[in-house]
């Protein structure tokens, strides 16, 4: 029996900028109102949570634990949670879902006035943390914190799903399937037919891929400046391979000539400006639709000419695929036991939690796709 009581466990927590991941002891207070400790079972590695350790994105003062990838149990719950019981198999959500909020009951967004995502406090709502490391308080990553044995997190940033599924699997639920194949299927709602061209042909492009062929894309075109990553993409339903560094034209010329003007859809999954606006041109004048995904650096800017707006191109972005994490998180886990549709080959390793350098080092080095961290 743990509930009430503080837990000793281990985490990997970032001391500072760029530094690596150190496996430590940490204490983990229990829940207080409306807060929920989660077993963690499995993470995923994302590109987000590397760029949160070079500094890139905003976050707050180190030292700090990032994930937000993840599936796990609930260990105990807080004064006023009604929802969920220990036991639960769950998915923790780095966009939450209040439910009341103004943003919460419009079906015009997914995103709830309690996301941190660029204004991330790595507190609690109370302003206090439920972590500790040798008498030092660490702050969380975007309401998630999943490179720990154990974590707290808000009741709006939790969705229960199906105790039988497999937490190595649908832990990429929590993030990069869903952010890709939601982007395709509901942010930019493809019709069959389209022709699509995605820029990033990892976990959350690949996922992007998923969702073109769930929709019944018919061309759907992958950009990589890494070619090991096109055999996999092909197996997806890449339907033509670019490498931009292989073209002397600038890559969106070769798109809409490849096209006969542009594509109905561009996602960018890197997270570069010169890739966004790539992606924005090579969207068709008139009918087209580029949708943001990747996160830039902070302060970056983009700068185009008005004009090729005022034909009628749309240009959008979204966060976690658009999907509200406790309506539709439970649903994406019971469509993916009902096998319709498969991110088994998005995880291309898996490593005990204690390897977390090592499967960052994957992700570096453009080896992986998704590494699983197993606890
Ligand atoms: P990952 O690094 O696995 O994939 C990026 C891919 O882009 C790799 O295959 C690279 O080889 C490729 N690439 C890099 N530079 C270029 C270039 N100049 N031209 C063409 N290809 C290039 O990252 P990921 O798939 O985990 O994440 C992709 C982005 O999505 C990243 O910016 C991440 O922070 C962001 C993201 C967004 C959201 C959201 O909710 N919107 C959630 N999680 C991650
Ligand atoms: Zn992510
Ligand atoms: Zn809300």
């Amino acid at each position: 029996e743990t509930a009430g009581k503080v837990i000793k466990c281990r985490a990997a927590i970032i001391w500072g900028d760029k530094q690596p991941f150190s496996i430590e002891d940490i204490e983990v207070a229990p829940p207080r109102a409306h807060e929920v400790r989660i077993k963690i079972l499995a993470s995923g590695i994302c590109r987000s949570d590397d760029h949160a350790v070079n500094g890139t994105i905003s976050n707050p003062a180190y030292p700090i634990i990032l994930g937000h990838e993840a599936a796990g149990v609930v260990e105990s719950v807080g004064e006023g949670v009604t929802n969920l019981k220990p036991g639960d198999k769950v998915i923790p959500l780095f966009v939450p879902q209040c439910g009341e909020c103004r943003c919460c009951k419009s079906p015009k967004t997914n995103i709830c006035v309690k996301t941190k995502l660029g204004n991330n406090t790595g507190l609690m709502e109370d302003n206090t943390s439920r972590f500790s490391c040798k008498g030092k308080d660490i702050y969380n990553f975007i309401g998630t914190s999943t490179f720990t044995e154990y974590t707290v997190v808000s009741d709006a940033n939790v969705a229960k799903i199906d105790a039988s599924a497999p937490p190595e699997k649908v832990c990429l639920i929590g993030c990069g399937f869903s952010t890709g194949y939601g982007s395709a299927v509901k942010v930019a709602k493809i019709e069959p037919g389209s022709t699509c061209v995605i820029f990033g042909l990892g976990g959350i492009g690949l996922s992007v891929v998923i969702g073109c062929k769930v929709a019944g894309a018919t061309r759907i075109i992958g950009v990589d400046i890494n070619p090991e990553k096109f055999a996999k993409a092909k197996e997806l339903g890449v339907t033509d391979c670019i490498n931009p560094q292989d073209n002397t034209k600038p890559i969106h010329e070769v798109l809409i000539e490849l096209t006969g003007g542009g594509v109905d859809y561009a996602f960018e999954c890197i997270g570069h400006i010169n890739s966004m606006t790539s992606a924005l041109l090579s969207t068709h004048y008139a009918l087209g639709t580029c949708i943001i995904v990747g996160v830039a650096p902070k302060s970056s800017q983009i700068s185009f000419d008005p004009m090729i707006m005022l034909f009628g191109r749309t240009l959008k972005g979204a966060c976690f695929g658009g999907f509200k994490g406790k309506d539709c998180v439970p649903q994406l886990v019971s469509d993916y036991l009902a096998k319709k549709f498969d991110l088994d080959g998005l995880v291309t390793h898996t490593l005990p939690f204690e390897k977390i350098n090592e499967g960052f080092e994957l992700l570096r080095s453009g080896k992986s796709i998704r590494t699983v961290l197993l606890f």
